[in-house]
């Protein structure tokens, strides 16, 4: 048997890129700062690395997509919080940006990661933007370097 394909956790030589939502911008500039710290304490270079902020979640699809069409990143990673309020639009945007994430990566092959909280609440947020629960940009990051790893291995 071939042995199993895995990414392994390099990130030195890589450029990634994020997209970060300024809505709830207190929550996703912590997610920012975790994304930030996983990739530089996996060796990226802070050359390699760019920030791109957009106005809502919405918005993060489009972005993603003109990115990882630049074949410019290893990977995109999106980091948003989505919150629940009085009415429904918050499921609007949560359905819209969970679906745009996918298809940018369906159709660009360029792994691109879902950093998105959806959060019945501020203090749910709070807790996976760096306090109880971890912090999910954090994360998303290092999904951000596996994959990028595995892709690239994919091609040998
Ligand atoms: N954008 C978010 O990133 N999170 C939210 O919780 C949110 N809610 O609930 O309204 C939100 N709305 C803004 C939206 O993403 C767009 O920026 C806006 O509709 C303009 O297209």
């Amino acid at each position: 048997m071939n042995q199993p394909v895995q990414g392994q956790l390099i990130a030195e030589g890589r450029r990634f890129a994020m997209v970060v939502s300024r809505f709830n911008e207190m929550i996703t500039r912590r997610l920012l700062d975790g994304a930030l710290d996983c990739l530089l304490r996996h060796k990226a270079q802070e050359k390699d690395l760019t920030v791109v902020w957009v106005p809502g979640s919405f918005e993060i699809p489009t972005v993603a997509l003109k990115l990882a069409q630049s074949k410019k990143y290893d990977s995109v990673i999106c980091l948003a919080a989505v919150i629940r309020g009085g009415t429904d639009h918050y499921q609007h945007i949560a359905a819209e940006v969970t679906k745009g994430i996918a298809q940018v990566g369906l159709q660009t092959g360029v792994p691109t990661i879902f950093g998105v909280l959806t959060c019945d609440s501020l203090e749910e947020a709070l807790e996976r933007a760096g306090a109880k629960q971890g912090n999910k940009g954090w994360q998303a990051a290092l999904s951000g370097i596996e994959m990028a790893d595995l892709m690239e291995r994919l091609d040998r």
